[in-house]
C-alpha cells in the first residue's frame, strides 16, 4: 500500500497530539511527520505512546526555520497546521511570539506550499476567536472578523493570509475555525485543566470577572473527526466552523468541575477580569454538518471523563505545575506566589 505523507505542525501540543494519535489509529495508509518546536506547551510526553510508531516521524524544529519546515511541506500531500502560540493571557502580557509564530510562521509554510508538487490539502487551523465577542446568535463563516486580543488578531492574520494563498496561488487551503477544545494533554494554563488540577489539590480556582462569560466546548476527538472529514470532503478556498454546540457559562463550568471532584464551591475565587475579555463565542456549524459531521461526545459525559483523566494522570501534569520553571514564572505573574 503506498502511503500518504501527512505533515502535522504543532503535533506535540494539545490538539495536535490528539490528532497525531487518532490519525495513526484511523489511517493505516498515512505516514505522519510531526514538526514541533517544543515550546513550553509542546511536550514529548504528549506523544509518549506514538513517538516510536513505525508510521510516525518526529522532527524537533521551528516552523519559522524554512530550511527545516520548507522541505517537509514540499514532500507532504497533506499539511495540518496547528503550530501556534495559543494562550490569550500570554498574548496580553507579550504579543511578539504570537506575531512571529502565528503570522510569520504561517507565511513560511505557505511559501513552501507554493513550491510543493504533490500537496492536495493545507488545513489552516484558525479559531472562533477571530469573530470576536458575539452577544447573540451564532457566527457564520461569512461574518466579519473582529478579533479583540493579540492572540485572536494574530490568528485572524494567519487565517486570511492562508486564504489569500488559495485565491492568489491556488494552494489547496481550507481554513477551520474551532470553538474551545477540551480533552487529554491540554496545558494546565487553560481553564479546564487549570481548574481541575487546582481543585484536585484543594487550592483556589481563579474565576475571571463575573464568571458569566460563555464558551462553546468541543471535545478534541470530535475536532479530529471533523478535520479527517475536511481533508477528504472539504473544498479548497472554503472556511468551516467546528463547534461542539455546548454553550456553558464559566461559573457553571466551575461548579460542575468542583462538584464532580467533591470539592466545595468556596474554592472559587473571583479575580480581576481579563482585559478585553470576550463575553461569548458561538458558532453556526451548519456548513460542516452539511458534509455529514456531528459531534459524538456529549458534554456531560466528556467533561466527567476528562476530569477523571486528569485525576488519573498526575504523572503528566504535576511535573508541569510543580517544577516547570516557565509555568511557575507565568503562574506567579498571573496570580502571585501560590
Ligand atoms: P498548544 O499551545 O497546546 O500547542 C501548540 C503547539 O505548537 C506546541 O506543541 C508548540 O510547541 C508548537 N509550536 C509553537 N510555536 C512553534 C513554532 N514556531 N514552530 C513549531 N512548533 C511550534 O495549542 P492547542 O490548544 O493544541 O492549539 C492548536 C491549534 O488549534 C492552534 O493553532 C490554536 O490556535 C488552534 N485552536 C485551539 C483551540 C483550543 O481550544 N485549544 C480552539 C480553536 C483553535
Ligand atoms: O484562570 C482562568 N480563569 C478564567 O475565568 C482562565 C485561564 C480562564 N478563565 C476564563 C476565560 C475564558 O472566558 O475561562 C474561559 C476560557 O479561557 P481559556 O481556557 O484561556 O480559553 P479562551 O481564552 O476561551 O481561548 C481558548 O479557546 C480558543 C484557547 O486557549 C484558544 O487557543 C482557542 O483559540
Amino acid at each position: 500500500m503506498s502511503s500518504v505523507n501527512v505533515l502535522v505542525t504543532g503535533g506535540a501540543g494539545f490538539i495536535g497530539s490528539n490528532f497525531v494519535r487518532s490519525a495513526l489509529g484511523r489511517h493505516p495508509d498515512w505516514h505522519v511527520t510531526t514538526l514541533d518546536k517544543l515550546t513550553y506547551a509542546g511536550r514529548r510526553e504528549n506523544l509518549h505512546d506514538v513517538m516510536d510508531h513505525p508510521r510516525h516521524t518526529f522532527v524537533h524544529g521551528d516552523i519559522l526555520d524554512g530550511a527545516t519546515s520548507g522541505p517537509l511541506v514540499e514532500r507532504a500531500e497533506v499539511v495540518v497546521h496547528f503550530a501556534a502560540e495559543t494562550h490569550v493571557d500570554r498574548s496580553i502580557l507579550a504579543a511578539g511570539d504570537f506575531i512571529r509564530t502565528d503570522v510569520e510562521g504561517t507565511f513560511v509554510l505557505l511559501e513552501a506550499a507554493r513550491r510543493a508538487r504533490s500537496l492536495r490539502r493545507f488545513i489552516q487551523i484558525s479559531t472562533d476567536e477571530v469573530y470576536g465577542s458575539v452577544a447573540s446568535g451564532a457566527s457564520r463563516e461569512t461574518d466579519e472578523l473582529r478579533p479583540r486580543n493579540p492572540y485572536a488578531a494574530s490568528k485572524a492574520g494567519a487565517d486570511r493570509l492562508a486564504y489569500s494563498y488559495w485565491a492568489t496561488y491556488d494552494v489547496p487551503v481550507i481554513v477551520t475555525r474551532a470553538s474551545n477544545n477540551y480533552g487529554p494533554y491540554q496545558f494546565p494554563e487553560k481553564v479546564i485543566p487549570l481548574f481541575v488540577t487546582n481543585a484536585i489539590d484543594d487550592i483556589p480556582v481563579p474565576l475571571y470577572g463575573d464568571g458569566r462569560n460563555v464558551r462553546d466546548w468541543l471535545h478534541a476527538e470530535d475536532h479530529c473527526r471533523a478535520l479527517d472529514l475536511l481533508i477528504d470532503a472539504g473544498a479548497s478556498g472554503e472556511v468551516y466552523n467546528i463547534g461542539g454546540g455546548n454553550e456553558v457559562m464559566n461559573v457553571d463550568l466551575t461548579h460542575r468541575i468542583l462538584s464532580h471532584l467533591g470539592r466545595p464551591a468556596s474554592l472559587i475565587t473571583p479575580v480581576a477580569d481579563r482585559p478585553g475579555h470576550d463575553r461569548r463565542y458561538c458558532l453556526d456549524t451548519s456548513k460542516l454538518r452539511g458534509l455529514g459531521w456531528t459531534p459524538q461526545v456529549p458534554f456531560e459525559r466528556g467533561l466527567g471523563d476528562i476530569i477523571d483523566w486528569y485525576a488519573a494522570n498526575e504523572w503528566w501534569w504535576r511535573p508541569i505545575k510543580e517544577s516547570d520553571p516557565a509555568f511557575r514564572a507565568y503562574y506567579r505573574t498571573q496570580y502571585g506566589s501560590r
